[in-house]
């Protein structure tokens, strides 16, 4: 069994877990903030068998599109290291961050 730990955009939230539903994927929502732009995000926990963790990644790459956000001047960003340009700059976000855990062991009590 593998964890699937993946952040998406929130525009692209409702409509894969709505897709994972429906293909019986399990699924935890969490609001989330990204560190560079500190805005909102997604992150979705997913606890898949082994033989559907490829339909969960085609799902989460159909749905999730990359847009471009506009990351704030540094003034905003004190005490992030390495971020110097003095303007607001254009950033491609998304589609989708993801990690993939091993799962141990899976219990529900
Ligand atoms: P944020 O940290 O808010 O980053 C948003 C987007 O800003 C990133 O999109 C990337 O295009 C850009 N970006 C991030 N750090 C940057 C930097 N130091 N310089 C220039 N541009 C930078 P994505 O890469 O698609 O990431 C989307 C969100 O996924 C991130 O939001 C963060 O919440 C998460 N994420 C990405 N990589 C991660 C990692 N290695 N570990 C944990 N979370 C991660």
């Amino acid at each position: 069994m593998k964890l699937i730990i993946a952040i998406v955009q929130d525009e692209d939230a409702s409509r894969l877990i709505g897709q994972l539903m429906n293909d019986g994927i399990g699924v935890t929502k969490l609001a989330t903030t990204g560190g560079f732009l500190r805005a909102g995000n997604t992150t979705l926990l997913l606890g898949v068998e082994d033989d559907h963790m490829q339909r969960a990644m085609d799902i989460i790459e159909e749905v999730c599109k990359s847009r471009k956000q506009i990351a704030p001047s540094p003034a905003s960003m004190v005490g992030l290291p390495g971020v110097y340009s003095p303007y607001p700059m254009e950033v491609m976000v998304g589609g989708a961050t993801v990690f993939v855990l091993t799962v141990d062991q899976f219990i529900k009590l």
